[in-house]
């Protein structure tokens, strides 16, 4: 790699963040990622939100932002409709830190939790085009995906499954690869079945050009499409997939995450960079391994940085037992909040000093990687209109299963589909009691396997929908849209190209069905009385000692940077010193960073978290390598109560609503070092994020670290010799495996939080 990029990277990467913070407590968002929900009222988008501007609408436009009613909130400012935003000047402070919302003063207040108004309707094209019309081909769009084309794989129920059979449940049993364990027979986390068979994929991550919604733009793409190749397999088996970095101008390091895999045994394989290991350096190559331990729809995504909303993400599908029928599996829907600005300028903006920039306002909403965007709202760029939405296919009378994904980087989505009942079956990776719903909604990073039966006549056009919430996220344009064409649908006037067809002036390529309404009034997901686990686990009793309250809040720092704090302090990591690997060596008190946030729950069989929001913000908490039990979440303050204590919601990420508290229990069946952390990219980098270290006295002997973890540090730490950062890389340290107890005394360095 030459020098210039070596030396950009750290300027972009280190040098800025450090410098600028000379308390040490600043932001450093070579971390995770990171960001605010909410975007400042008014914030300029140079060139993307002309005044003036409004197109007609497919949804209903939404009440009045209430900007959380009943949180001491000023009242809100009714609003008659989506209009442009005001500017806003740059808005800067210092003096002393601010912690808290009740010192905030009422005119930063407005800036750093704004309300939310999107500015830009639906891009509804002039009369003559259609947005049944793809105007680019699917190569220019999206690169090598097939998402969201008819060309799409459907799936079977699994991997093997003899034709002839349909796609939903086989006539006979007995002769799944998971043997005969089923949905509400079977602990999966006691009793997960091995099949010996591996699933091999070979991901290489680089740039390339794509246009997802029309706005040509360059992407970070694997395999070079967008969203990433779709991973299958077996409840069971053992997935590999061997990444290769080959991302340059600029180079960037890279990790992937499999999001809700438990990865027992194997904490390694978690791929958060500077916990479980170090980043793969640019050119470099690391072969994941790990087992397909639980069942059902998920995701993986770069755990770098906020990689994942530059686009390094992708689907996985588990097959295992079923709780309810249908007779065909369309495959991932992935939900993706979207903006035309590279990921890590994103960040710069969020982790600076100038308030109004801390929350940005994603400019679309992608589903399976595709949408259409005004070209008038963009100027300076190649803009496509009527690019291309993603199109379904349905069969009167036939059942579906959708496997709903929001992989966005901040936005809370609300799915639907026009006239038709969702039946849900499973959430993140936990099949539930069906319940039946018109609206699924999903935060940053949950999934939900849904069914839906068509009910439609043979030729009906229908909109699937998924939408942003007014009221939780931050959304110029928060509309998300696809077509269903049943099976007597006209699909020919939707591949019509309207540049070469001119004269067209009508076509039937476009829905009329008419929303669902949404109740865009919480932040929370459905009820957890309504979330029932098909498998009922009975959480394991606990005493009080085991019970951690974490208050989340937010501080400006005296150098005027905007963090998110956990119990007070706001989480930074060292990617050349993975906490996972310390623990491995025996070193489980980290007495010289408590930054790292590390709670020691010890010895502990199970243990509580509480998480006190103090902010009016709302947050998807995510937990590694565990489902957690859901005990209780609301608004104000947990009583103690646990909603079905017999059977409580489980699941790997869960809303926690503004002003408002979530109690999560975890079985303690899994050593080794699990992030819980905010999902919203732009939030995490910032400090909202903790470490779970789970009985520390079991990793040295239960973990064996691989020689190809130690190498990656062995790279990234060449890599990041190269330049300045050298200087500030004290810790950087070699990979060999320490002998336990032999490098650091074990002792704690902050009792109250990190001990029992
Ligand atoms: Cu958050």
């Amino acid at each position: 790699m030459g020098i210039t990029s070596v030396a950009l990277w750290v300027v972009l990467v280190f040098v800025a963040s450090i410098q600028a913070l000379p308390e040490g407590r600043g932001p450093r968002y070579f971390g995770l990622p990171f960001g605010l929900p909410f975007e400042p009222a008014g914030r300029p988008h140079p060139g993307f939100f002309p005044t003036g501007h409004s197109s007609p609408r497919l949804f209903p436009t939404s009440p009045a932002h209430p900007f959380f009613p009943g949180h001491g909130r000023p009242p809100p400012v009714p609003v008659p409709g989506r209009g442009p935003k005001p500017s806003q000047s740059p808005v800067s402070y210092s003096g002393a830190p601010i912690i808290g919302t009740a010192s905030l003063p009422a005119s930063l207040s407005t800036v750093v939790f704004p309300s939310n108004l999107p500015t830009a309707g639906f891009p509804k094209q002039s009369s003559g085009s259609s947005l049944g019309i793809n105007a680019l081909p699917q190569s220019k769009t999206n690169g090598n995906s097939l998402l969201g084309t008819f060309a799409a794989p459907k799936y079977p129920q699994f991997i093997g499954q003899s034709s002839g059979g349909g796609t939903g449940f086989p006539p006979g049993t007995g002769s799944f690869p998971w043997g005969n364990r089923t949905a509400n027979g079977t602990n999966p986390y006691r009793s997960a079945p091995s099949t010996g068979v591996v699933r091999s994929y070979n991901f290489v991550i680089a740039r390339g050009t794509i246009a997802p919604d029309g706005v040509e733009r360059s992407g970070l793409l694997i395999n070079g499409g967008f969203p990433g190749p779709t991973i299958e397999a077996n409840w069971g088996d053992t997935i590999e997939v061997t990444v290769s970095n080959r991302i340059t101008g600029p180079e960037e390091g890279t990790s992937l995450h499999w999001h809700g895999m438990l990865q027992k045994g194997t904490p390694f394989e978690d791929g958060v960079p500077g916990i479980t290991q170090c980043p793969i350096a640019p050119g470099e190559t690391f072969t994941y391994s790990f087992n397909a331990d639980l069942y059902g729809t998920t995701w993986y995504h770069s755990h770098y940085s906020a990689q994942y909303a530059g686009g390094v993400f992708g689907a996985m599908i588990i097959h295992g037992p079923v709780n309810a029928q249908y007779d065909q599996d369309l495959g991932p829907v992935l939900l993706t909040d979207y903006y035309h600005k590279d990921y890590d300028t994103i960040v710069e903006e969020v982790m600076g000093t100038d308030l109004s920039l801390i929350a940005p306002s994603s400019v679309n909403n992608l589903i399976n990687g595709k949408g259409v965007y005004d070209c008038t709202l963009v100027s300076n760029v190649t803009c496509t209109p009527n690019a291309g939405l993603s199109k379904f296919q349905f069969t009167s009378g036939q059942s579906y299963r959708l496997r709903l994904i929001n992989a966005g980087a901040e936005g809370l989505q609300r799915f639907s589909i026009d006239n038709h009942v969702l039946t849900v079956i499973a959430y993140d990776l936990v099949p539930i009691e069906p319940y039946t719903t018109t609206v699924v909604t999903l935060g940053i990073g949950q999934r939900a396997d849904v069914i839906v039966h068509a009910n439609g006549s043979s030729s009906d056009l229908v909109w699937m929908r998924s939408t942003i919430s007014s009221y939780c996220s931050v959304a110029s344009q928060p509309d998300g849209l696809a077509i269903i064409y049943y099976q007597d649908a006209n699909t020919t006037a939707a591949t019509t190209n309207s540049s070469t067809n001119s004269t067209t002036t009508t076509t039937t390529a476009e829905p009329t069905s008419t929303a669902w309404p949404i109740d865009d009034t919480s932040c929370g997901n459905d009820a957890l009385a309504e979330t029932v686990p098909y498998y009922a686990i009975t959480p394991p009793s606990t005493n009080t000692s085991a019970t951690v309250q974490v208050a989340l809040n937010f501080e400006i720092n005296s150098t005027g940077h905007f963090l998110w704090t956990m119990d007070g302090s706001s989480f930074r990591v060292d990617y050349n010193d993975p906490v996972l690997m310390l623990a491995d060596a025996g070193n489980d008190s980290y007495p010289y960073d408590p930054e790292w946030n590390v709670y020691d729950f010890g010895s502990n069989k199970s243990f509580i978290v509480v998480i006190n929001n103090e902010t009016p913000v709302a947050h998807p908490m995510h937990i590694h390598g565990h489902n957690m039990f859901v005990l209780n979440e609301g608004l104000g303050s947990w009583d103690g109560s646990v909603v079905n204590p017999t059977n409580p919601t489980r699941r790997d990420v869960q809303m926690l609503q503004p002003y408002g508290y979530m109690a999560m229990q975890i079985d303690a069946d899994n050593p080794g070092v699990w992030p819980f952390h905010c999902h919203i990219a732009w939030h995490v980098s910032g400090g909202l994020y903790v470490n779970i270290l789970e009985h520390p006295e079991l990793i040295p002997s239960a973990i064996e670290i691989p020689s190809s973890v130690n190498d990656l540090c062995t790279s990234w730490g060449s890599f990041t010799a190269q330049g300045p950062i050298d200087q500030i890389d004290s810790g950087l340290r070699r990979r060999k495996r320490r002998q336990r107890g032999t490098e650091w005394p074990r002792k704690f360095s902050n009792p109250l939080r990190r001990t029992l």
